[in-house]
């Protein structure tokens, strides 16, 4: 049976987040430190251990199937792949920066200037959407010291929670593109490995469905049930089940983790007591 190739970040910001899907999907696979390539036990998937930046070439070449990268590295590489699913993880910007002190009122200002990046092609053709002519340096690390060492007016860089903007004296003016971690695939995959492909999203999707959810179990006056009832939207119509204690009904439902507090404080209001709310490990539907 053929195995589907998986590369993955080998040790970086998107390593972590890479293997806890994995096993969340239940493969597992042995201790892969200081190991290029390994097979998984319980799924025909093998894991390619890779340089991020590395990950969509070699997926366009087919060296890897399949890969997970994160979408700013994606669209750089220029690499012609498939983006099966964003994965709602390593999530960040490619912003702007200008020195503090420097005015700004619109990237117009940013004409003849100079900018500092790792990401020139995403950064050229948001210039040449918003028709401003600047002068692009190419580096591939520390971008944030350009402007301080005289290198270049302003720079364009990842940006997640602003701290290393502001511990070097510069403030976020422009966001150009948001970005997470994707699963990619090759043009080129033969049907089997379509197919294990296939499988694989729809445990991927599962996991993802689960953590968006949270499986909620209340208990409720009969009298009450409508309006509770009401309150839950759930996948399907709540599960309703009647208590020893008269009069009284248990209810269960899933509902988004995204209004859950609001919806905790209406459920109460409508007379819900004992609210029992628990995580959900795989959802299917
Ligand atoms: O060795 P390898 O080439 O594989 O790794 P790498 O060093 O190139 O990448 P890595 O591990 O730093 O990041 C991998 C991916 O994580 C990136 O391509 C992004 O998709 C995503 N990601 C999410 C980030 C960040 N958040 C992030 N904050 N990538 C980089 N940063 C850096 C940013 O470059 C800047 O230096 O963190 C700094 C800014 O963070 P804040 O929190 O101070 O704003
Ligand atoms: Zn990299």
């Amino acid at each position: 049976m053929q195995r589907i190739k998986l590369a993955i970040q080998k040790k970086g910001r998107l390593s972590d987040d890479s293997i806890r899907l994995i096993h969340e999907c239940d493969i597992s696979f042995p201790n892969s430190i200081g190991r290029l390539v390994t097979p998984c036990y319980d799924f025909p998937m093998e894991i390619l251990f890779l340089r991020d930046d590395d990950i969509p070439g070699y997926v366009e070449d087919g060296v890897a199937d399949i890969g997970i990268v994160g979408e700013n590295v994606l669209v750089e590489s220029g690499k012609n792949v498939d983006e099966v699913l964003k994965l709602g993880f390593g999530k960040c910007r490619l912003s702007l920066a200008v020195p503090r002190g420097m005015s700004y009122q619109s990237i117009n200002d940013m004409s003849g200037k100079s900018i500092a990046t790792s990401y020139p092609k995403i950064l050229q053709n948001y210039l040449n959407q918003q028709n401003v002519e600047a002068d692009l340096h190419t580096i591939s690390g520390s971008v944030e010291i350009a402007p301080g060492i005289g290198l270049a007016d302003a720079i364009c860089d990842i940006v997640s929670t602003g701290s290393t903007l502001l511990s070097n004296g510069l403030k976020e003016v422009e966001q150009i593109f948001a970005s997470e971690a994707v699963l990619v695939a090759s043009k080129n995959l033969s049907a089997e490995k379509k197919a294990i492909l296939d499988k694989l999203l729809f445990r991927f999707v599962a996991v993802q469905k689960a953590e968006k959810n949270k499986y909620i179990l209340l208990n409720a006056p009969n009298d009450k049930l409508n309006e509770v009832i009401k309150l839950l939207p759930g996948i399907n119509s709540p599960t309703v089940l009647p208590l020893a204690r008269e009069g009284w009904s248990s209810v269960h439902s899933v509902i988004t983790v995204k209004d859950f507090w609001e919806m905790i404080e209406k459920l109460k209001a409508a007379g819900a007591e004992g609210i029992l709310v628990t995580p959900i490990e795989k959802l299917i539907y």
